[in-house]
């Protein structure tokens, strides 16, 4: 496969090429592509070095795969150009994710929608990823009625220069500032831009993605998403409430057998997920499972992740390993 990867200098992109490198992908060829100030710089691929190519460039190239982490403008700029040229993109971007002619996809769960025809596929958003790939298979067999989550969101989330902000005020630098306070011993409760209902985007996403995700509208979710100064992943308070009963024994019974889901909950070993350790897997750790016991039906769940793994790099990955396999490209 001839692959480009769009945004290779951006934090998500060194992740993929690093991905890529680690689960074996079939490269035959390596496109690194970039925004014009990054053209000619060189980046290195399982040993070898390759120089970085502009965005027109590489869609001349049509190359079989763009997996694309540049941004939601770049996006709905150059995702078009790409397809149009024969190579089928895998965006990282909110750019097409609810656009309804677009599948939104966690390939654990929904990777069969996928078609030849499927020439620019959605990758979700990072807190959304982790939060359905514990729910899917619970909803098919409980039915969920409603989710409340609250996030504790990385900074890595943000980009690079969200972790240099950190990095400044440890050292008691003035620098250039990521956000609008300091993340440093604080609690940001804004993930990205407010919308109109006063929620943020970031809010939104877990709402509207969760609900295309699992294929049901009628899922009510309710988000608060917080920015705290950790590095590791995206950890996750997530309340559930069901159709129809459960006993917590068989929930981590069926999370055990759950594909990409690992359970960490033993409280005699203090024994639960933390964004230190979730840091650089693959997995999505879930623990503290235990019965909501002020209301009927309703589970509580801590879900931790590496934002930048699964809930990026290792998510778009998986999507053009099915395209692969299912010779879909
Ligand atoms: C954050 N989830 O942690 C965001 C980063 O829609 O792909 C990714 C933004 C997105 O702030």
């Amino acid at each position: 496969m001839r692959i480009a990867v769009v945004g290779a200098t951006g934090m998500v992109g060194e992740v993929m090429l690093k991905v890529l490198a680690e689960r074996n992908f079939p490269v035959t060829e390596l496109i690194p592509v970039a925004s014009e100030k990054s053209v000619g710089k060189e980046i290195e691929y399982k040993g070898t070095k390759y120089k970085v190519v502009g965005m027109q460039t590489a869609v001349d190239m049509k190359a079989d795969i763009a997996l694309f982490s540049a941004g939601g403008e770049t996006s709905l700029e150059w995702a078009p150009k790409f397809a149009a040229a024969g190579t089928t993109v895998i965006d990282n971007s909110s750019a097409w994710r609810m656009d309804p002619t677009k599948k939104l996809v966690v390939p654990e769960i929904n990777a069969t929608v996928l078609t030849k025809e499927d020439k620019i596929i959605a990758n979700p958003n990072c807190s959304t990823i982790q939060m359905v790939l514990v729910l899917a298979p619970l909803h098919k067999k409980y039915h969920i009625k409603r989710v409340i989550v609250s996030t504790y969101q990385s900074i890595t989330g943000t980009g690079v220069k969200a972790v240099e902000q950190l990095e400044n005020e440890y050292a008691g630098i003035q620098g250039d500032m990521a956000y609008k306070y300091p993340i440093h011993r604080n609690a940001i409760p804004q993930c990205d831009s407010f919308e109109e209902n006063g929620y943020t985007k970031e809010e939104m996403k877990l709402v509207r993605e969760t609900q295309k995700i699992l294929d049901d509208r009628t899922i009510a979710v309710t988000a608060t998403a917080v920015r705290v100064p950790i590095v590791g992943g995206h950890s996750e308070a997530v309340n559930v409430e069901f159709s129809t009963d459960f006993e917590v024994a068989d929930i981590q019974n069926i999370l055990h057998h759950t594909d990409g889901v690992v359970v960490q909950d033993n409280n005699d070993t203090y024994t639960y997920p933390m964004p230190i350790y979730a840091q650089g897997k693959d997995a999505v750790f879930v623990g503290r499972i235990r019965r909501d016991e002020s209301q009927a039906n309703t589970l509580n769940m801590w879900i931790v992740a590496d934002n930048l793994r699964k809930g990026a790099a290792t998510n778009t990955v998986q999507i053009a390993e099915y395209l692969v396999a299912a010779n879909l490209v």
